[in-house]
């Protein structure tokens, strides 16, 4: 018979790293690991899949400081799918299916194209996808008349233009001497088949630690749930160009959850990461259905109340812990998901077993995150809220709720009878994600070093942890004092 207790739980107050001995400089330390078998990411953040969280604008920020954002599925399929298309399409190498616009279509349209996309031009193709010219902002700018056809405006054909498979090197060049900003691809038919521009050039510049995919695309991954048209959404994120699904539910030992894992797998190629759990049965029930990520977190989050509504969950220093057991053994990496404060919280999560880390409210008052600024008495905030508050799971895209399923609720027929595990608030506003991401890996780099751990895997196999008391934590956040400025990196609850 099982004990009736398990161990003791602990979470990141509870312990603190051992120094250890250490001889690396700190320019030498390599952040990068696994979100799941096939996925590797720069540093080992994860942007919450939650509707005050992570949209495109939060994802491609993510990806472009090297980690990933995972997309709410609080929305409906065409609206998350389409922001995996915005995502994918927002900056690489090379668009491989550029968007393009028909000569018929008005100067209106073409405008409306580029502003989804923020682009600046779209080559102008017919039925069968033959280049027929390109039309930029420099053809629009000085045109009144916004009912004028493309055709009529466009820079014709013969433009400069590549063969498919140029390299980056010899693309460049062509764009130099011909002082142009776009360069199409085309097969030998004439076909459009990829478009190279040098923004993508400035930006692969810009952000050189950006997690990208083998065609050079940001990575982004998306959650689906288990219930109703689930597998239909994951199939549309797929087709979409999704790296990664994240079937997102608040009880992943639950047979529905491998069962959909299962399905995706069996159909698909792309890595499917299944959660959460918080016991070893917990990962080992899901590594079983074939997944290739485990998300770890019963109850830690920030906004969450599952612990004290239905009074379950695992301190989540020992939730990673134990998933970890299992996974190792499988080969299967952990997302340590929620209940991070500060960072030196995601060291710890990487000592205790974990490869990667997903957060919400440290990231949900970013620049980026979905929502508006609120100005209260005189500071700035953004709005933060659990997926199974009352105001999420009562949030309605196309007449109905997608968050209710994360609880299992989707039967509940009237918003009354819903029971929340979740509420809604408020945190400082941020600024952009580049400077929270900056502290927050700095910080990891620091642990590391403090450590003795070179790489994710030198730290989780040198890590030992220490437990401490109400005392030890006391002395570790600054003490009698009264703080008088704000560090980037600290402020006191
Ligand atoms: P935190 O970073 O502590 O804000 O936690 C974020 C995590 O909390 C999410 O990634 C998710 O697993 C969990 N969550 C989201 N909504 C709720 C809820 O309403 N209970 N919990």
């Amino acid at each position: 018979v099982p004990e009736k207790f398990a161990t003791l739980g602990l979470t990141y107050d509870d312990v603190l790293l051992l120094p250890g001995a250490s001889d690396m400089a700190p320019d030498q330390i390599d952040t990068s690991s696994y979100i799941s078998k096939n996925v590797r990411v720069n540093i080992p953040l994860l942007s919450a899949a939650m509707d005050k969280v992570t949209e495109s604008r939060m994802a491609i920020a993510m990806a472009r400081q090297g980690g990933v954002g995972v997309l709410h599925r609080n929305l409906s399929i065409a609206d998350q799918a389409n922001q995996v298309d915005l995502v994918k399409r927002s900056e690489s190498g090379m668009v491989t299916d550029p968007i393009t616009v028909h000569p018929d279509a008005t100067l209106a349209d073409a405008d409306a194209i580029c502003a989804k996309f923020r682009i600046s031009g779209v080559p102008v193709t017919d039925q069968a996808g033959k280049l027929l010219g390109i039309v930029t902002n420099r053809d629009m700018a000085f045109e009144t008349d916004r009912g004028q056809q493309v055709r009529d405006v466009m820079t014709p054909m013969p433009l400069v233009t590549g063969r498919v498979g140029i390299s980056g090197v010899d693309a460049m060049e062509l764009l130099r001497r011909h002082k142009i900003e776009k360069l199409p691809l085309v097969d030998d038919a004439g076909i459009l088949k990829g478009l190279i521009t040098v923004k993508d050039f400035v930006k692969a510049e810009k952000y050189p630690h950006a997690a990208k995919d083998k065609d050079g695309r940001l990575l982004v991954g998306a959650a689906v749930g288990v219930a109703g048209d689930a597998y239909e959404r994951a199939q549309a994120l797929i087709e979409a160009g999704v790296d990664f699904i994240v079937v997102d539910t608040a009880h992943g030992h639950s047979r529905l959850v491998g069962d959909m894992v299962a399905k995706i797998k069996s159909n698909s190629s792309v890595d499917v990461i299944g959660g959460n759990i918080a016991t070893r049965d917990g990962a080992q029930a899901l590594i079983d259905s074939g997944v290739d990520g485990i998300k770890v977190g019963v109850g830690p989050g920030s906004i969450c109340t599952t612990r004290v509504v239905a009074g379950i969950g695992v301190p989540q220093v020992t939730a990673i812990y134990e998933a970890s057991l299992a996974a190792k053994a499988a080969g299967v990496p952990v997302i340590g998901d929620g209940g991070l404060q500060y960072s030196g919280d995601i060291a710890k999560a990487l000592v205790a077993g974990a490869d990667t880390v997903m957060l919400g409210s440290l990231l949900a008052g970013c620049e980026e995150s979905p929502g508006e600024l609120l100005f209260i008495n005189g500071k700035q905030f953004k709005s933060y809220r659990g997926m199974g508050s009352l105001g999420a799971m009562q949030s309605r895209g196309e007449q109905r709720s997608f968050s209710k399923d994360r609880y299992f609720q989707e039967g509940v027929a009237s918003d009354e009878k819903l029971v929340p595990e979740g509420i809604e608030g408020q945190v400082p506003y941020r600024g952009p994600l580049s400077a929270v991401v900056h502290q927050l890996v700095g910080g990891l780099r620091q642990s590391m070093f403090y450590v003795g751990g070179r790489t994710v895997p030198d730290l989780q196999a040198n890590g030992r942890f220490v437990r401490i008391t109400s005392a030890g934590l006391k002395e570790s956040h600054p003490h009698d004092i009264q703080m008088t400025v704000e560090a980037p990196n600290y402020s006191s609850k």
